[in-house]
């Protein structure tokens, strides 16, 4: 069964029970606009089942951090991302701002954009 916290807005919205603008759907990951765009595009890739980020998903489940990382892939080529470049990023933990504790990669892109990040 699919690990599911009944407290977080990601599992939520992989459950149809919140509103999500999904541009992007496999077997095991969902992807959604972020309501929050940082940039023209900026969609978030989550797996379906709940972990809290990257290293503790590669951790429980390798493959499945691996589907999220190729759905993040095919998000760019669908967004037309590929030519120009993107950003994944993945905040983890208080010091990177992570605000929700469900794996989500940002998919970024569609201007140029600044290094570092603040
Ligand atoms: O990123 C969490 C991101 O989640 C942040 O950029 C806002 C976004 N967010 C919050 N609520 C929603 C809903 N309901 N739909 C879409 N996007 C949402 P973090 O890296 O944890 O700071």
């Amino acid at each position: 069964m699919t690990p599911r916290d009944p407290d977080c807005l990601f599992c939520k919205i992989v459950a149809g029970e919140i509103p999500g603008d999904v541009v992007h759907e496999t077997e095991t990951t969902l992807a959604f606009r972020d309501i929050q765009p940082q940039a023209p595009t900026h969609v978030l890739v989550v797996p379906k089942a709940h972990h809290p980020n990257a290293v503790a998903t590669a951790q429980a489940d390798p493959q499945l951090m691996v589907d999220v990382v190729l759905a993040a892939g095919q998000v760019a080529e669908q967004q037309g991302l590929v030519e120009r470049g993107y950003r994944l990023v993945s905040n983890t933990g208080q010091d990177a701002q992570q605000s929700v504790d469900h794996l989500h990669l940002h998919v970024v892109g569609g201007r140029a954009l600044q290094w570092p990040p603040g």
